[in-house]
């Protein structure tokens, strides 16, 4: 077990020669994890862009002028169609995004929940990111057949603040805090490359893994750095530092699927194989995030399979459909 609780004794792991970070982190994904299987999700936009936050990274925002063409909340017909595609092309979770800063009840999340339901019939789990929750929502998507509840701490507290002012720290731990007493599972993560420091990704692991229970999924995004948002000319992340960062999340959060997100189209086959081999074991399946560019499905399973990987199937699914 590690015993890295605070910032100082999670910086000198963070510095260990990358070969000895390797190890411990491989350790102890291999405690919890079949180390060559892969999670793999489907993304789905279910509402796009014209999004009150002002989350300085992100296309969606109404702060934001990046072009991006909004699009109303799509009817479930239209999503558990998408659901299908995404299971007869090998996903076992289907995550649906919405560009709301929180759920309002009414006839918008009864379709939601009517969406909810039919992708859930059809095998897949199911994922949702809707903004903030109230515990009664929380409950009623998980009552709708929603497995997991995705909602991103995004950076440290301390650094959050140069980031997004339209919503606080504490509001977003409050969102988990429904999700989880929903019964839920808990998806929460971040971004690396929004300028922070080495020591803001470290606070931002510690939160995390000091949620209580951890948190099941930990996304890791890079930014996709977006032109005519505030952070267009951010420049990339250094792609050791990334490793690191998810060696550290695999250590701190053992039993967490640890996802590569956002930012892999910049990413080579080697940088993702070394997040592989530092406990990353979960990613994004599909040539379109929500609203940015994701790699090829078929690179994906080319890639996999250069590795001698394969693709994780949860006990919870059948294998049909599964490649
Ligand atoms: N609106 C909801 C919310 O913010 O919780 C759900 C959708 S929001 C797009 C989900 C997450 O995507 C954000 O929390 C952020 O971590 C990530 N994200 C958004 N834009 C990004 C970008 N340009 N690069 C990397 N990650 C991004
Ligand atoms: C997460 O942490 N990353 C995904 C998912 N959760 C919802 C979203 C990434 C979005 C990247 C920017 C875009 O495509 O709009
Ligand atoms: Fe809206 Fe979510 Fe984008 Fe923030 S990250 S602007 S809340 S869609």
């Amino acid at each position: 077990m590690h015993n890295a609780t605070d910032l100082a004794s999670l910086r000198a792991l963070y510095d260990l020669p990358l070969p000895e970070l390797m190890f411990r982190a491989q350790t102890v994904h291999r405690q919890h994890h079949d180390p060559a299987a892969v999670q793999l999700c489907t993304l789905q936009s279910i509402k796009t862009g014209r999004c009150q936050e002002d989350c300085k990274y992100c296309p969606q925002s109404a702060h934001n002028s990046t072009g991006l063409q909004p699009e109303p909340l799509l009817d479930t017909a239209e999503i558990v169609a998408s659901a299908k595609q995404a299971l007869s092309g090998g996903a076992s979770r289907f995550c649906m995004g919405a560009a709301w800063r929180e759920v309002k009840n009414g006839p918008q999340f009864d379709s939601v929940l009517a969406s909810v339901r039919g992708v859930s019939d059809l095998g897949l789990e199911v994922c949702c990111t809707l903004g903030m929750l109230t515990q009664d929502q929380a409950t009623r998507l998980k009552d709708a057949g929603c497995n997991v509840y995705n909602h991103n701490l995004d950076t440290s507290r301390e650094y959050y603040p140069e980031i997004i002012t339209t919503r606080t720290y504490d509001e977003r731990l409050d969102t988990l805090a429904a999700a989880r007493r929903a019964g839920l599972q808990v998806c929460s993560g971040g971004i690396l490359g929004l300028g922070e420091k080495i020591e803001d990704r470290l606070n931002l692991l510690l939160e995390l893994a000091a949620l209580d229970p951890q948190p099941d999924s930990v996304p890791v995004n890079a930014l996709v750095a977006v032109e005519g948002t505030p952070l267009e000319d951010q420049a990339p992340v250094d792609p050791i530092e990334f490793v690191r960062i998810i060696a550290l999340a695999r250590i701190l959060m053992p039993k967490a699927m640890v996802r590569l997100s956002a930012g892999r189209t910049a990413m080579s086959p080697e940088l993702q194989a070394l997040c592989f081999m530092a406990g990353a074991n979960s990613l994004f399946l599909g040539d379109r995030l929500l609203t940015t560019p994701n790699p090829e499905r078929s690179s994906d399973f080319a890639l996999l399979e250069r590795l001698g990987m394969h693709p994780l199937v949860p006990e919870s699914v059948s294998t049909c459909g599964q490649v």
